[in-house]
């Protein structure tokens, strides 16, 4: 799949910057660079050593298009592990597009997206999740995402995965054996032996594959879900929270019919808050699209505020809500609101943890107090800490999750095809499924297809 083409991208994003970063990597990646730089201090770009930068010019003939720096990294000790140049040149769109067609024009061609982190995994300088984490790291907008990624690329559970799979193959080569010699009757893999490796890597698979959830909200943001009746106090509570006017609020009930969302990191773990519309029974057309909305969303996050106003009179109405969002088996957090209009005599905490004794007592909240707020984000840090911490490897990447599950699911089957004394050239199949999934985690295994779809959800020049 690889081609020997020397490319070439614009590394920086583009648009007008101090710096824009021009790679070229390829064999001929020097004696292209060779063909549009001209030196200051007279050392020619094939004669400098690596790692090493120089000033020069870029020209096309005569005509000096850059003052530029030029860095030259000499195969393998390269990201690409070929030989690659960097040209930092000045960041105007101009420039970059006029130095890029140039050493086009002296024979490199346009790099795809992810092609050079493509060609550093086909190189074996990285495998695939470190890979695929180089893209994590580039997109990665809190403490807590930036850590999964670089724990990735220092190599995080490819190390776990490798050793479980080469366990497998070792006994999956004991059964081929055993067939060999099926005339016999000889046993090489010890079943009992075996069933352990079964179980512990059971245990493992299962345990990655259900770090997945948390991995994913880690990545992506947390999505939390804001629920309550119209007017209990939502949108005053999301613009609360993000200290910005984002969503409209008002006395009307029903003032919010879409759902409004907006991010916030607290304590290095980000957020995301989703304000929608207020539950009810509803004649109107657009806000019971609203209705059906919160639900949605509701389905869709990972914890729920469930919000009532402290004065609110109808209590069954606020039970009966809690009671059906209680269905979605989600952290739900229940947050009695406007307690500055509180007369202290309301029974309506007490009447809903008599009715839902296993809900943690609401949050009390006075949406326009930050002590309160602060307090509920306190509370959401560490719902999300108590998430995190039954696991300490955790798969963020979606094709690793399917992985998984999908080796995680042969390995069952192997396990039940022992137990029912199932002949070894079938077990064969299911063990051979399962190492194969293992191997396409970590890019043991590897078709066209799947690489072609990791790398081309990469930016150009990465
Ligand atoms: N006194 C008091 N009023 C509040 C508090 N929080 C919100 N309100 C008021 O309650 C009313 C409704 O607030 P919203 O935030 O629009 O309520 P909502 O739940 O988004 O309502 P819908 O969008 O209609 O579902 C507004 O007049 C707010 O100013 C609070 O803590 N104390
Ligand atoms: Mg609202």
């Amino acid at each position: 799949m690889i081609n020997q083409n020397t490319i070439v991208a614009l590394s920086t994003p583009p648009g007008s910057g101090a710096i824009g970063l021009i790679r070229i990597s390829g064999s001929d990646a020097i004696k292209i660079a060779s063909k549009c730089f001209v030196p200051s201090n007279n050392v020619l770009i094939s004669k400098q050593e690596s790692h090493k930068s120089s000033l020069g010019w870029i020209k096309d003939g005569d005509r000096i298009i850059d003052k530029v720096v030029a860095t030259v990294f000499i195969s393998p000790n390269s990201y690409t592990g070929e030989n690659v140049v960097e040209f930092s040149c000045h960041g105007s769109s101009y420039i970059l597009q006029e130095v890029i067609q140039l050493i086009i024009k002296k024979g490199a061609i346009a790099a795809q997206p992810g092609e050079f982190t493509l060609r550093s995994f086909l190189n074996g300088k990285m495998d695939l999740i470190q890979a695929e984490a180089v893209a994590d790291l580039i997109s990665t907008k809190s403490k807590a995402a930036h850590e999964l990624a670089i724990n990735q690329i220092r190599g995080g559970y490819s190390k776990d995965i490798g050793e479980l799979r080469d366990k497998l193959i070792h006994f999956a080569s004991l059964i081929a054996l055993e067939l060999d010699f099926s005339e016999e009757d000889v046993e090489f893999a010890n079943r009992k032996e075996f069933m352990k490796l079964l179980d512990d890597l059971q245990f493992k698979l299962k345990e990655l594959s259900e770090s997945f959830a948390y991995g994913r909200v880690i990545k992506d943001g947390v999505p939390v879900a804001i629920l309550g009746k119209p007017n209990s106090g939502k949108s005053s509570l999301l613009n609360a929270l993000v200290k910005e006017e984002k969503a409209i609020v008002s006395d009307i009930e029903g003032t919010t019919r879409d759902s409004i969302e907006d991010y916030l990191v607290l304590d290095g773990i980000q957020f995301r808050f989703i304000d929608t519309a207020g539950l009810r029974d509803t004649k109107d057309k657009i806000e019971s699209i609203g209705v059906k909305r919160a639900l949605d969303n509701a389905k869709k996050a990972e914890i729920l505020l469930y919000l009532y106003d402290v004065t609110d009179k109808d209590h069954k109405g606020i039970i009966d809500q809690i009671d059906s969002i209680i269905s979605l088996k989600k952290t739900i957090l229940l947050i009695q609101n406007k307690m500055d209009l509180s007369s202290g005599k309301e029974n309506i905490a007490k009447t809903i943890s008599k009715k839902f004794p296993n809900l943690p007592p609401a949050l009390l909240l006075i949406t326009h107090e930050n002590k309160t707020i602060n307090a509920l984000k306190k509370q959401l840090v560490k719902i999300v800490e108590k998430i995190g911490n039954n696991s300490e490897t955790i798969v963020t990447n979606t094709r690793h999750h399917t992985s998984l599950e999908s080796a995680l699911k042969d390995i069952t089957l192997v396990k039940k095809g022992i137990n029912d004394n199932l002949s070894n050239d079938l077990l064969s199949v299911d063990l051979n499924s399962a190492i194969q999934s293992l191997g396409e985690i970590t890019g043991e295994i590897n078709t066209d297809d799947i690489l072609g779809n990791i790398f081309k959800n990469f930016c150009i020049g990465k």
